[in-house]
C-alpha cells in the first residue's frame, strides 16, 4: 500500500486559501519536488481546490489533497491524505469526522489512492493547533504517539507538524527511531536550505509549505537540497 509513497523526499504543500501566479505555480510544478499537496486550515474552499488543481494537472508532478473539510472532497487527484490528529484533546479530530467521511463516500473509495496520516501537531501557535483542540505533546509523549501510529494503528505516515516554526531535530531524529514501516513527515518553518538537509537527515519527507508565499525561491531550493543529499548517499 505505500509503495506510491516512498520514493516520496520532498513536497511543497499549497493553500487553497492562498494567492500564487501561474508562473510561480508552473515553477513548482516543473521544480523536480516529488508532489505538491493542497492542504490547508482555514477558508478551504471546494473552488479554492478546485482551482490548484486544475492548474497543477498542467503538469505531471503527483497531486495530492490533503482533506481539510467534507465540503472540498473532489476526484481528480492522484493521491487523498487523510489526517487523523493524535494528539488532539477531542475523539471528533482523531476519529469522528473520518468516520462521517468513509460513511458518505466509502462505495467510491480507492484504498490505493487514500493514505492515513497519524499527526502531531507541534506548534501550540498553529491555527491547526487551536482549531483541532490539541495538547501539546513532551518529547515522550511524541515518540510513543510515533509508536502507536506504526504499532497499534499500522499507519503509513506519522507527521510532525510544527506548521509555521521550525522544529526540533533532535526530537524528530528520536521520532524516526521508533519507526521502521510507517514513514515520517516532517513540516513546518524550513525556509532555506540548511533547515531543508537538517530535517531530511531524519525524516523521510519534508514538506514545505509557508516560505513559498514568503521567499519564494529559497523554498524552491530546498528541492536541490533534498536531492543533493539523494546523491552524496
Ligand atoms: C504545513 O507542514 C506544512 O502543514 C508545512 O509547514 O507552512 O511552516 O512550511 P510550513
Amino acid at each position: 500500500m505505500q509503495n506510491s509513497l516512498k520514493n516520496f523526499k520532498h513536497i511543497f504543500k499549497l493553500d487553497p486559501a492562498k494567492e500564487i501566479s501561474d508562473e510561480d505555480l508552473d515553477t513548482l510544478c516543473e521544480s523536480g519536488t516529488d508532489a505538491i499537496i493542497v492542504g490547508g486550515t482555514d477558508d478551504v474552499t471546494l473552488d479554492g481546490v478546485l482551482d490548484l488543481l486544475s492548474r497543477i494537472r498542467r503538469h505531471s508532478v503527483p497531486c495530492i489533497l490533503e482533506i481539510s473539510n467534507m465540503e472540498s472532497i473532489t476526484p481528480g487527484f492522484d493521491h487523498y491524505f487523510i489526517p487523523m490528529v493524535m494528539n488532539s484533546k477531542d475523539k471528533k479530530w482523531m476519529m469522528d469526522i473520518q468516520h462521517q467521511a468513509i460513511k458518505q463516500y466509502k462505495d467510491i473509495m480507492d484504498w490505493d489512492e487514500i493514505f492515513v496520516e497519524g499527526y502531531c501537531i507541534l506548534n501550540e501557535h498553529a491555527k491547526a493547533f487551536s482549531y483541532t483542540n490539541s495538547q501539546l505533546p513532551d518529547d515522550t509523549d511524541v515518540t510513543a504517539y510515533a509508536y502507536m501510529a506504526e504499532h497499534v494503528f499500522h499507519l503509513p505516515v506519522f507527521y510532525m507538524e510544527y506548521s509555521g516554526t521550525y522544529g526540533d531535530p533532535a526530537l524528530v531524529k528520536k521520532v524516526k527511531e521508533q519507526l521502521n514501516n510507517t514513514m515520517l513527515f516532517y513540516g513546518g518553518g524550513i525556509e532555506n536550505n540548511f533547515q531543508a538537509k537538517e530535517m531530511k537527515e531524519h525524516a523521510d519527507v519534508i514538506i514545505v509549505g509557508n516560505s513559498i508565499y514568503t521567499n519564494f525561491k529559497k523554498a524552491l531550493k530546498t528541492v536541490k537540497a533534498v536531492s543533493d543529499m539523494e546523491k552524496d548517499n
